[in-house]
């Protein structure tokens, strides 16, 4: 039979236990807006995810998205599923930062969806230096910006994300940002004297100042992951 004094220690752990399964259970719980990350060269397009997730259930939202127009266009804004009806005004896509109006006020039961509720494609400038272009989102429940069905304010943790712009990656042919078999494709084009354009630079996977067919062997083994380098 237990002593007294293992039964106290055996609550207290059995406690101490319960409240750290809690406290990971309530950060893992947080109502979150999420701003993805995405790598990619200058002049390229990408697509950047706005998503929420432990959504407790609202029926209005109001974000601003801010990014850097001198680097970054905006070139659409596609509504994702999880909000229904519109989140962004098309006619709009110059203005800076860029509002996203959701709001369902006749709503008798809160959304209590999670996952992407917009996707902004942008083009990255041409001259656009390296390094990385965040896209922040904000919003402002001193103005009821996020609210549920009784009206009351809801808070989300923001985590921010934008664009890191890259030099040219060796293997990267097309300059599509991705080293695939496109790329691989391209180069055999180029060695059989097709009429294709090449960036000799990106092309020249083992930097020896020439592109050849040690090139596309090369090329063919890292896309085969094999253990080789580029560049
Ligand atoms: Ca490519
Ligand atoms: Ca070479």
């Amino acid at each position: 039979m237990f002593s007294f004094k293992r039964l106290i220690a055996l609550a207290l752990f059995v406690m101490m236990l319960i409240s750290v399964i809690s406290i990971n259970a309530s950060a893992s719980n947080t109502p979150t807006i999420k701003v993805s990350e995405v790598s990619s060269v200058a002049g390229s397009s990408v697509d950047i995810k706005i998503e929420i997730s432990n959504n407790p259930g609202i029926i209005s939202m109001l974000l601003d998205v801010s990014y850097d127009a001198d680097c970054l266009t905006l070139k659409k804004v596609t509504n994702g599923t999880v909000l229904n009806g519109a989140t962004h005004n098309i006619n709009a896509l110059t203005v800076n930062p860029y509002t996203l109006s959701w709001a369902d006020d006749i709503a008798t039961e809160n959304n209590t969806n999670s996952g992407t509720i917009v996707t902004f494609s942008f083009e990255i400038s041409a001259d656009a230096p390296e390094g990385k272009l965040p896209i922040t989102v904000t919003y402002d429940n001193d103005n009821a910006a996020i609210y549920d069905k009784d009206m009351e304010l809801v808070d989300f943790a923001v985590v921010n994300g934008g664009v890191t712009v890259i030099s040219s990656k060796p293997g990267d042919i097309n300059g599509d940002s991705y080293v695939d078999s496109k790329d691989a494709v391209l180069l055999a084009q180029h060695l059989a004297k097709w009429n294709v354009s090449i960036d000799m630079s990106t092309a020249d996977c083992n930097n020896d100042g020439n592109v050849d067919s040690k090139d596309a062997v090369l090329l063919a083994q890292y896309l085969a992951k094999w253990n080789v380098t580029l560049g």
